[in-house]
């Protein structure tokens, strides 16, 4: 007789879910029990870092991942970065060990009580099998729901006197079960799309992150092309859906209400493609369109469509819509669009390595589709200005502002791709939050290359503290951090530079190795523009 243990792993092993993103507690070691040889389990040292990882590793796989936490501090532990994966749709079956279930109602040591509420309001899913024999099936909803549009995390909890038990029958339909979306235009809704497109007098597309996680840069481009129109990438993407030398690259939009809509201003018709209308970040208050522009948004997002203040939603699936909408649409009679100008010259600062220097050398010394996860946060202006990202899957940032994903989802990232390098663009304030993905990174053997930005002060806020005058406020530096010494502490190569010339060595040796390695850079404050994050 199969066990409930057995079902779950023959399903994982069905659904492509063998590698396991966990941290283990007494609750979690009868699921561990006997693993398959074929699952690799990839042990993180802090539950936030192991949420991050696996994330990383979701959307670079594009496919879902799988957790397993302690109880409710792991959990805990873990929800800052699962704040992340809520805003970038990553597919995440986050799992818990519960207590024994007769012993769940006394609040035994490391029960987790109303297990299900824990991590609501952030998951799109969550539950708690009402028998052991039922909780194949429930990780096989838990499977379906987060993959299903719009993708999300979802959480199970399961007792751990559940494992052992035997499989209810009938598991070999479970296995079996298959389920498809296929939520696509009308061709009603499409020729509606198309005429609006067609008649517009100066269209502008704004793509968002659903482009680049589905896989429609290509069709955007096409779409682009076909329409003559400029292209920005929507304000806090959290990909890049559109390569960013094309001669119809704007940049990134920036993220208050006014400053958008000033950015928009003369264009009559705006398509936004895959991202929600508008994330906005910074509270800049003004008019919410430009005078006689109309609003278009296209999503797979229900709740997007939903919750945006104006324009008018379709929700379809991306890939599929962008693809038939640049097939359709008409060449526009306009101008082809100029190339863009030359990267600007990097500035210098002496005994510090400039953002722009770093970037250009990024440019310049890594491969043409090396995966980039940011989370330096006050160096986005610099970073776009001087980046060629032509590659799907070449940008991760953390969706919701929440510091801590950067570093462990690079490690995750480069975990889903021993093809490709990632390189792991992280700020000095920003590094602190996941450090322990160092551990991880040097245990697995997985070559990505972190770079720290080390300024030594939250840069991000010294921005906002301005535009919002609220002065010198506490807690604003971060002195005497020394990653080298951290880094070799978890077991991972280490060195620190102070000039583009030595990081351009650094960087080098990195990628020439097959090992993980921090580079710390001393960089200059500011340069940077508007923080992306705060
Ligand atoms: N804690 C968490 C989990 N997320 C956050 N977003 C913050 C705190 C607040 N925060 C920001 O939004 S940006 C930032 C903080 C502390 C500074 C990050 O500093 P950094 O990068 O060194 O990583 P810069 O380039 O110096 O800004
Ligand atoms: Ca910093």
């Amino acid at each position: 007789m199969a066990s409930v243990r057995d079902v779950t792993y023959e399903l994982l092993r069905a659904r492509g879910m063998t590698t396991i993103f966990g941290n283990p507690g007494s609750n979690e070691l009868l699921f561990l029990k006997d693993m398959p040889s074929d699952f690799t389990y990839v042990l993180g040292l802090h539950e936030g870092a192991v949420l991050s990882m696996a994330d990383g590793y979701a959307q670079a796989a594009g496919q879902p991942a799988f957790v397993n936490l302690h109880a409710a501090s792991g959990t805990g532990n873990a929800m800052g970065s699962l704040t992340n994966s809520v805003y970038s749709h990553t597919p995440l079956v986050v799992t818990a060990g519960q207590q024994v279930r007769s012993t769940i109602g006394q609040e035994a040591m490391l029960a987790n009580v109303d297990a299900p509420s824990l991590p609501k309001p952030l998951v799109k899913w969550s539950s708690e099998p009402a028998c052991a024999e039922d909780v194949p099936r429930t990780i096989n909803q838990a499977i379906h729901t987060a993959t299903l549009p719009a993708k999300g995390p979802v959480y199970v909890s399961i007792p751990y006197d559940d494992w052992e038990k035997d499989a209810a029958d009938g598991t070999e339909h479970l296995i079996e079960r298959r389920t498809v979306a296929a939520g696509s235009l009308s061709a009603a809704q499409l020729s509606e799309l198309v005429e609006t497109l067609d008649a517009a007098r100066n269209p502008v597309l704004v793509l968002g992150a659903q482009v680049d996680a589905e896989r429609a840069n290509d069709a955007a481009v096409d779409l682009a092309n076909k329409l003559r129109a400029p292209v920005w990438i929507a304000p806090s993407a959290s990909r890049c859906p559109f390569p960013t030398r094309h001669p119809a690259f704007r940049g990134v939009l920036p993220a208050g209400v006014q400053d958008l809509t000033e950015a928009l201003d003369g264009h009559d018709l705006i398509l936004v493609i895959g991202a929600p209308v508008f994330r906005y970040h910074q509270y800049v208050p003004g008019r919410y369109l430009p005078d006689g522009a109309r609003l278009v948004q296209l999503t797979s997002d229900p709740g997007e469509a939903a919750r945006a203040p104006m324009g008018t939603a379709v929700v379809a699936g991306i890939r599929e819509a962008v693809r038939r909408l640049a097939a359709a649409v008409a060449d526009a009679n306009r101008a082809p669009l100029p190339a863009l100008p030359d990267f600007p010259e990097p500035v210098t600062v002496d005994g510090h390595v400039s953002s722009d220097e770093l970037f250009a050398v990024l440019r310049t010394h890594a491969p043409a589709d090396a995966v980039y996860v940011k989370e330096s946060t006050s160096t986005s202006a610099t970073f776009w200005a001087q980046m060629n990202l032509a590659h799907q899957g070449s940008y991760y940032f953390p969706a919701s502002g929440g510091l801590g994903f950067g570093l462990p989802a690079a490690v995750g990232a480069q975990l889903a791709h021993p093809d490709r390098r990632v390189i792991g663009l992280i700020g000095d304030g920003s590094a602190n939050y996941g450090i322990t993905a160092l551990w991880t990174a040097a245990r697995y053997r997985v070559p990505v290359v972190i770079v720290i930005l080390k300024n030594g002060t939250y840069g991000a806020l010294r921005w906002f503290a301005e535009i919002l005058d609220a002065g010198e406020t506490p807690g604003l530096d971060v002195p005497g951090i020394d990653f080298v010494r951290i880094a070799q502490g978890y077991g991972v190569h280490a060195t620190s530079v102070s000039s583009a010339k030595d990081f351009t060595v650094a960087l080098e040796e990195a990628l020439a190795g097959t090992r993980p390695v921090v580079i710390e850079v001393l960089t200059a404050p500011g340069g940077g523009g508007p923080a992306d994050v705060g």
